[in-house]
């Protein structure tokens, strides 16, 4: 049955490369399905009249499910309101500049937004962080807005999870469809586990190759970004968009029809993961609700590799402490 009360969703960066991927899908359905949309398109000063020519854009593609669209540079005009809010906007990594420094200066970015999401947006927000790095930045959004729930807030390790899955298809002669309960831990960079070791493969337990699996596929989900930047010259964008919308896909219509999915969420303390980082778990969505797959038997390389992932990611929550609110 089609749902007429429209959505509102938010893009940040909506004129950058990952922006002009994704807006054109959501318009046509393809996030939400047959349900209208309304896009609140927010930029920095810099882009705005780039967001101008993708409006008019918009508007020459007569796309029947949008039913509006506002092109904004002040944050809280773009959030007043919205259901969704996509924040992909950052600054990327310059000449010279430390880690360190790239979370200093999107860490402002995203404590600044997360408060005027507390303030202005629908109560029920769901949001996702795309902007690197991205589990830090959702981290900081989430702490700055005391009205939310932490559970409204994830980040993007979709992409990973749907590189991980062609590379198991590829190696297994099989199609991405036909792999289930993939699973991406940790941080969105390279000391993520890919951990194909629960997978099912044309329905049947998977028999990973476990030196490939250490000394391939692990590297290569890890470095893929890497890989398209050097061959394409620019990051990955399509991709990216792609994994943006099944992400906001099966958060808001569920994983009933699938097994489950990565996401970086606020830790519940599952696996024995510190609380109050950013971490990507498997999970399940039910009416708009994850839960971290529970119960699952871990080996002691599994063990390790989480480890790794888990101290970055407490180092940068100790880079921005004073972010947090
Ligand atoms: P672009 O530089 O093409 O676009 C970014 C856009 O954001 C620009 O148009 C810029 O004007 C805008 N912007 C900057 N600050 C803003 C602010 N405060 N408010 C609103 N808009 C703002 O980058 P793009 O390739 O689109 O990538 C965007 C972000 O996604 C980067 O941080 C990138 O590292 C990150 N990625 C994250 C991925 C993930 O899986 N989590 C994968 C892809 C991508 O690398």
């Amino acid at each position: 049955m089609t749902n007429t009360k429209p959505i509102k969703v938010a893009i940040t960066g909506a004129a950058g490369s990952i922006g002009y991927s994704l807006i054109f899908r959501i318009a046509s359905g393809a996030m939400l399905g047959n349900r209208p949309v309304v896009l609140h398109l927010i930029e920095a000063e810099i882009a705005a009249k780039q967001l101008k020519g993708v409006m008019m854009e918009l508007d020459d593609c007569a796309f029947p499910l949008l039913t509006d669209c506002i092109g904004v540079t002040d944050i809280k005009k773009g959030f007043e309101g919205v259901d969704l809010a996509i924040l992909v906007g950052a600054k990327p990594r310059g000449p010279g500049m430390e880690r360190k420094d790239l979370l200093k200066d999107n860490g402002e970015i995203f404590k600044i937004q997360g408060q005027a999401l507390n303030e202005v947006a629908s109560k029920s927000v769901k949001v996702l962080v795309v902007g690197n790095p991205a589990n830090t930045n959702a981290l900081i959004a989430s702490a700055n807005a005391p009205d939310l729930s932490p559970k409204q807030f994830s980040c993007m390790t979709r992409l990973d999870h749907n590189r991980a899955l062609t590379m198991l298809a590829k190696k297994y002669g099989t199609t991405s469809a036909q792999i289930k309960k993939m699973i991406i831990w940790g941080n969105h960079s390279l000391t993520q586990f890919p951990d194909p070791l629960h997978c099912e493969i044309d329905n049947a337990p998977a028999k990973i190759d476990e030196s490939w699996m250490k000394n391939e596929f692990v590297p290569a989900v890890q470095q893929r970004g890497g890989k398209v930047i050097e061959a394409r010259g620019a990051s990955s964008a399509g991709s990216a968009a792609n994994a943006i919308i099944d992400h906001m896909h099966d958060w808001v219509l569920g994983t009933a029809d699938k097994d489950w999915v990565s996401m970086g969420v606020v830790s519940d303390g599952s696996y024995g993961i510190k609380s109050n980082i950013v971490f990507s778990f498997p999970v399940t969505i039910n009416n708009g609700e994850w839960t971290v797959v529970p119960n699952l038997s871990l080996n002691e390389f599994e063990r390790e590799m989480i480890a790794l992932s888990e101290k970055e990611l407490c180092e940068e929550r100790e880079a921005i402490a004073d972010l947090l609110g």
